[in-house]
């Protein structure tokens, strides 16, 4: 089921990677709620094996390796999960939680242990906290052609043991885990791997999943389903559009093409039909995003994909994201990483650390937090503000400058000419008056930190952009009338 059951006109979710419970509850309170974001999506929460004697040290896709379903990881606990569950809800932030029950851990990793005590032995298929055996798993054969969707869906994605769903017995566990958390409050669910699943099967499983929590939602709402099927080229046998029928799914298309076009590849200029005319999903189908905890590091699919990395044009491409009316947009929140296997930011006895803050309000302890930065979190709130207007009054140079407004609620301009200054004289569609940019600055106090931009009796404005600015865009809302 399609809808994110997000909480009076938000929108927009943020992947706290390998962030800690406690500090994912502080921070629903402390910045989320406050900040107009409507929901989080955690790291895996059930048990996964502990790698501890991996180079490096619990690299972050052991995450990614299931042992149970017990509600245990280095995030915490089931009742620190509880308890992020409430607080969040509690502020009108949800939460989605990353379920991995396509498959169970590999054979590769001898006698490593789950991170709750939990002994499998993945050689043999026994996962007795389940409990699984051999009998519910596929045989034995690694995923190694996408041109086949059998061996997609019956063979192993990275050696991990590929769970039956047809099973009536593997179903349920699945639903009873999914249950679990439902009890709790989530809204949702990002379906990892759910293109090595059938559709039918993940049909079944999520109609048997209960309705969500009555202490947050009104009874008879269905859970939130976004599924992983990375579908780039559409020249695989396994298609997104074999699941969009029962729940939206990660249209890994969005963060390609949109990075390429803010590279300079495809000039940007192009974008004025940007969403089904460019061969994406349908919009109340697709979960929109830029770059992913894979294809951040170079995995799983897209190319070249911008990242925090390359700051200024990463920026560009999420406020292009977040401008334009396309999809269940989410962004990413990173801690830095070199060792493209490093886990988070960690002390010595491999416990994660707390997300500490600055009094700028940016993160320390190695987390970059994106989602803190300025021009993020306004655009975030930009697009709760323009909310249900369509795009109008389009303008390029037929390169690489653009802008467009939201009706009479928003106006952008996107500078990504190199070495060119953006100076036009342009029709925004908003009211008269002085207007704060959220992309340089923030409205606080009634005055305005970075630039400002006078609009006319006409509605137009002067947009100035120069190529030596920290910032190729700049954004202007009803909210940021001066
Ligand atoms: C770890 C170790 C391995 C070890 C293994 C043993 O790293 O060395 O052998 O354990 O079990 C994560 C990590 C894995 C890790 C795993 C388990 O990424 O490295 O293995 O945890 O700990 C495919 C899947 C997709 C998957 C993606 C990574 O379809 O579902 O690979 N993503 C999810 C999670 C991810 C997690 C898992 C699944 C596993 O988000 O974090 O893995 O639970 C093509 C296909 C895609 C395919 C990619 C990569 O993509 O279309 O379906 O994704 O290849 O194999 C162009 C094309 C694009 C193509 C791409 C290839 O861009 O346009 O379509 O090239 O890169």
């Amino acid at each position: 089921q399609k809808n994110p059951h997000w909480v009076g006109g938000r929108n927009t979710i943020v992947h706290l990677f390998e962030w800690k419970f406690s500090d994912i509850a502080a921070e629903c309170e402390r910045f989320l709620g406050p900040m107009g974001y409507a929901g989080v999506q955690t790291s895996p929460v059930n048990e996964y094996l502990s790698l501890p004697y991996n180079n490096p040290s619990h690299p972050w896709w052991e995450r990614y390796q299931p042992v149970s379903y017990n509600i245990i990881s280095r995030s915490g606990n089931e009742d620190q999960f509880a308890d992020m569950v409430r607080r969040c809800n509690n502020v009108g932030v949800r939460i989605y939680v990353d379920v991995t029950f396509n498959d169970m851990c590999a054979a590769a990793f001898g006698n490593a242990v789950g991170i709750g005590g939990d002994v499998p032995d993945p050689s043999n298929k026994r996962y007795p906290a389940v409990p699984y055996g051999p009998d519910n798993f596929h045989s034995t054969c690694p995923v190694n052609n996408y041109q086949n969707g059998d061996n997609v869906r019956q063979c192993e994605l990275d050696g991990l043991r590929d769970l039956d769903q047809s099973q009536p017995y593997v179903r349920q566990k699945i639903v009873e885990h999914l249950n679990r958390l439902v009890s709790h409050g989530v809204a949702g669910f990002r379906v990892d791997a759910a293109k090595h699943m059938y559709p039918s099967d993940l049909q079944a499983i999520y109609g048997a999943v209960n309705d969500l929590s009555t202490e947050f939602f009104p009874s008879g709402t269905r859970p939130f389903f976004y599924q992983e099927v990375i579908d780039i080229t559409g020249t695989e046998a396994v298609k997104s559009s074999e699941y969009t029928g029962f729940g939206v799914v990660t249209e890994f298309k969005y963060g390609a093409k949109l990075s390429d076009a803010f590279l300079g590849n495809n000039p940007i200029h192009w974008l004025k039909n940007w969403g089904t005319g460019w061969g994406l999903l349908p919009s109340d189908s697709a979960l929109a995003f830029i770059d992913n905890h894979d294809n951040q590091r170079n995995n799983g699919g897209g190319g070249d994909i911008l990242t925090y990395k390359r700051a200024k044009l990463y920026k560009m491409a999420i406020s292009f994201m977040l401008a334009w009316p396309y999809g269940i947009t989410r962004v990413m929140s990173s801690y830095y990483f070199d060792n493209n296997n490093a886990g988070p930011p960690s002390d010595g006895n491999g416990n994660i650390l707390d997300v500490s803050i600055n009094s700028d309000n940016t993160c320390g302890n190695g987390w970059v937090c994106e989602h803190r930065w300025s021009q993020i979190y306004n655009m975030v709130g930009f697009r709760n503000t323009v909310e249900g207007t369509s795009v109008t009054n389009w303008w390029d140079n037929g390169n690489q400058q653009i802008a467009f407004g939201r009706g009479n609620a928003g106006f952008v301009a996107f500078n990504d000419q190199y070495n060119t200054d953006f100076k036009q004289t342009l029709q925004t569609g908003l009211p008269q008056g002085d207007y704060c940019d959220l992309i340089s600055g923030s409205k606080s106090n009634g005055r305005c930190t970075g630039k400002s931009v006078t609009v006319n009796g006409d509605g137009s404005a002067y947009i100035e952009i120069l190529s030596s600015e920290n910032d190729g865009a700049l954004a202007i809302s009803r909210d940021s009338k001066l």
